[in-house]
C-alpha cells in the first residue's frame, strides 16, 4: 500500500520468509537492498525516495497519524492474531493454510510447535492474557477511537492519503475479512465510515479484489 501511495512500481514475491531479514513479513528489496519491517520500509521509501509520505500535515497531524500507526500496529493487531490464531474454527479457516507446504507427515507437529510460539507470543505481550469478552471490550474501544479519528473524511487525515492511511486501510480491511468469526470484524463492521473507507480505497488501489460480503 505504502509503494501504490508512493507511486512505486513493484513485483511481488510470494515464496514467503526464506529471504526476509527479520523473519517477519513485508520486507522490501530494492536493487539488493533489503528493508524489513513495513515501518522501516517507509523510512527507506522517505530517505532514498525522497517522499514524504505525511506532506502537508502539520506536527498535531503528523503526531496523531503516528500514534494511530502505532495503536494499529502495536494493539488491535495482537487483537486480531488471537481471534485468528486461538478460535480453532478460525484458525482452519485460515491460517492453517500456511502449512500446506510442509510434508504431510510432520505437518501437524509444525503446525503445533508455531501455534505454541504464537500463544507464548500473546502471552508475553500481554493481550493474549485477556478473556474473550475483555478481548472484545478493547477491539471495540479501537474501533471507535478509529471511526472517530476518521470521520467523514476521505482519508484519515483528510483530503489526500497519508503514511498511515496505509495502515489503516491495510488493518481495516484484514478486520472485515468475512471468513473469520471475531470481535474486531464487529467492532469495526459496525461503523459505516470504516466499512465505506475500506471500499473506496479497494476501489482506487485495489479495483478487483475479492474481500468478499
Ligand atoms: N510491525 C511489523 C509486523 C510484522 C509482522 O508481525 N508480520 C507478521 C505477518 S503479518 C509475520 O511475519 N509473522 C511471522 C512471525 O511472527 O514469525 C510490520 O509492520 O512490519
Amino acid at each position: 500500500m505504502l509503494l501504490k501511495l508512493a507511486g512505486l512500481d513493484y513485483k511481488t514475491d510470494t515464496s514467503g520468509f526464506r529471504k526476509a531479514p527479520k523473519g517477519k513479513l513485508p520486507y522490501i528489496d530494492d536493487a539488493g537492498t533489503r528493508v524489513a519491517d513495513s515501518t522501516f520500509i517507509r523510512f527507506h521509501l522517505e530517505k532514498v525516495r525522497r517522499i514524504d509520505f505525511d506532506k502537508g500535515l502539520n506536527d498535531e497531524h503528523r503526531g496523531v497519524a503516528w500514534a494511530i500507526e502505532k495503536l494499529l500496529e502495536d494493539h488491535l493487531y495482537w487483537l486480531v492474531v488471537r481471534d485468528r490464531w486461538i478460535n480453532e474454527d478460525n484458525f482452519n479457516k485460515g491460517p492453517v493454510r500456511f502449512f500446506d507446504a510442509a510434508p504431510a507427515l510432520i505437518r501437524p507437529l509444525i503446525i503445533r510447535m508455531v501455534r505454541r510460539r504464537v500463544r507464548a507470543n500473546l502471552q508475553g505481550q500481554g493481550l493474549g492474557r485477556h478473556t474473550d469478552a475483555e478481548s472484545a471490550l478493547l477491539a471495540g474501544r479501537d474501533a471507535r477511537a478509529l471511526a472517530g479519528a476518521l470521520g467523514d473524511k476521505p482519508f484519515l487525515m483528510g483530503e489526500t492519503p497519508c503514511g498511515a492511511d496505509a495502515t489503516l486501510f491495510a488493518f481495516v480491511t484484514a478486520a472485515l475479512c468475512p471468513l473469520f468469526q471475531s470481535s474486531a470484524r464487529d467492532a469495526i463492521g459496525s461503523y459505516s465510515n470504516l466499512v465505506a473507507y475500506r471500499d473506496r480505497l479497494l476501489g482506487v488501489y485495489y479495483p478487483g479484489l475479492p474481500v468478499g460480503a
